[in-house]
């Protein structure tokens, strides 16, 4: 059957929609983040259902009664998958938030390598396996998201269900050096390739697991010198390919120019007295390198003093896995930092840093990526980074610059229209943002337009068209390389 025909079923941690408990009432509130921002659209347009945790551990919720309504308002169906706090805490900020998500980031100081996390992360992904094959049939393509959840196809089959599988993992795969420090590095391969199609975000994240395979499986061979190989390792044959996930170019593109929010940006460019505007736009997250920012404005400030006055630094930071120890340090040190920077530079009239924790509306976020004269998007280590690009389609003026780490996946892609930096260099990304501030106009807008081009074209549209066609093509010839 033909990809656009079959039903699409997406499995991922969370379900797009939330339930939180505020003051002693259960709400709906629609999720944040780069999956949600990228799937819900493309589920809106084909419907299907979305199979993943609702955000609940309470057993007495009505949890089909509260995501019905959103449901409906979706355009697809929700399915949920209980979990009990236990659960939650071996499976989610144990296993996938302690070990996979620092050592996939390349922060394996950072990993707390936990064989009770590990037996929970197998018992909560047999119970999602469960609830796949209960909702699902034969014919209905089954597209599995992110680290949380990569047994998904080994359990299926265990359970002698078949289905047709993806996985795509939304965040880096590290080389084999840095992945053989997993305890259970072997399961893991051994579960991934169970699926039909595994996709990363980038080629180098594809070869990277296709050589941690072959370290397991020395026979193994690859076919293809596209975006998509085909992988045999003798007992199984499957694809891994390498798509890397964008937004909704036009959704960003239009609400930039929309009447309310080009006022909107007016106002924070008169709000900071038209100086120029450095932005920075994260989860708070070890790994999106918020200090090392900050400190780099700070050596900005320091090696360039003839710029104190002249620009604002902005930093959004969304709160995110507050519960966790290690993300309230950072919060802390953010703090200090910002306290630090500000108190040494600011003279009447002036501050340096301008700090938001908290959780913008989707309008007002476009409004700073429209006044931003210059995105600020330094990750130690990133999958793709949306930001990236989302701070492109909402430069209408087509005047900003793009300094981008080049630990961002999203690098792979832009490197030739976006300035790229180390983010541990602190003096090399002072000297861009220097130099971008000098940047003559035309030059600007000559990068401006490439990048804008290319996520315009490369958009979540192509991105989930390449995936589901790149896994019932018979001609993978048709996929060529996505990014260098
Ligand atoms: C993971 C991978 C990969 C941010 N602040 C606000 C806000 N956001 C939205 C942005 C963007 C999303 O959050 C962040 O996406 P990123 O891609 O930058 O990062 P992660 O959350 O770490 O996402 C990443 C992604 O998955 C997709 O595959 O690119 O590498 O780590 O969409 O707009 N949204 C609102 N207010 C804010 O203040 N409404």
């Amino acid at each position: 059957m033909e990809p656009g025909l079959r039903r699409l079923v997406v499995v991922s941690n969370r379900l797009p929609a939330a339930l939180k408990n505020e003051g002693g009432e259960w709400t709906v509130k629609p999720g944040a983040g780069g999956l949600v921002t990228a799937l819900a659209p493309v589920l809106r347009d084909r419907g299907g259902i979305w199979i993943g945790w609702s955000g609940a551990s309470d057993p007495t919720v009505d949890v089909d009664g509260l995501l019905g309504s959103f449901s409906a308002k979706a355009g697809y169906e929700l399915r949920t998958v209980q979990l009990t706090e236990e659960e939650v805490r071996g499976y989610y900020f144990g296993f996938s938030n302690e070990v996979i998500w620092p050592l996939f980031h390349d922060l394996q100081t950072r990993c707390h390598f936990d064989p009770g996390y590990w037996r929970t992360y197998l018992d909560v992904n047999f119970k999602f396996a469960e609830q796949v094959a209960r909702h699902t049939g034969k014919e209905d393509y089954v597209w599995v998201h992110d680290y949380h959840l990569m047994h998904q196809a080994f359990f299926l089959k265990s359970m002698g269900v078949k289905r047709n599988t993806g996985f795509f993992l939304h965040i880096p795969f590290p080389t084999p050096d840095i992945f053989m420090k997993l305890p259970w590095r072997w399961k893991i391969i051994q579960a991934l390739i169970e699926f039909d199609m595994v996709g990363f975000q980038t080629t180098q994240d594809r070869d990277n697991f296709v050589r941690c395979v072959r370290h397991f499986i020395p026979e193994c061979t690859t076919e293809g010198d596209g975006a998509v190989v085909t992988v045999r390792t003798g007992s199984r044959e499957f694809r891994a390919g390498a798509f890397p996930i964008s937004i909704d170019f036009n959704q960003f593109a239009n609400l930039a120019t929309r009447e309310d929010i080009v006022q909107k940006t007016f106002k924070l460019r008169e709000a900071l007295k038209h100086r120029k505007i450095i932005l920075g736009v994260d989860r708070l997250d070890y790994t999106k390198g918020i200090p090392e920012r900050i400190l780099a404005i700070r050596t900005l400030l320091k090696r360039f003093p003839e710029l104190t006055g002249r620009v604002n630094f902005v930093q959004v930071a969304v709160p995110s896995r507050e519960d966790v120890e290690e993300y309230k340090d950072l919060r802390d040190e953010i703090d200090l930092l910002v306290g630090r920077v500000n108190g040494e530079f600011s003279f009447p009239g002036w501050v340096p840093v301008h700090y938001h924790y908290r959780n913008l509306q989707r309008e007002d976020l476009v409004a700073y990526y429209a006044a931003a004269d210059i995105a600020l998007v330094t990750p130690l280590r990133d999958g793709m980074n949306l930001v990236a690009k989302e701070y492109c389609a909402c430069n209408a003026s087509e005047s900003g610059v793009l300094i981008l780490s080049e630990f961002a996946g999203a690098a792979a892609q832009m490197q030739d229209y976006a300035y790229l930096v180390n983010p541990y260099d602190l003096e090399g990304v002072a000297r861009a943002v220097n130099r971008a501030f000098h940047w003559d106009k035309v030059d600007r807008r000559r990068m401006m337009v490439g990048l804008r081009d290319h996520v315009r074209s490369h958009n979540i549209f192509w991105w989930v068209d390449s995936f589901l066609q790149a896994s019932f093509s018979t001609n993978l010839g048709d996929f060529p390389p996505v990014d260098t």
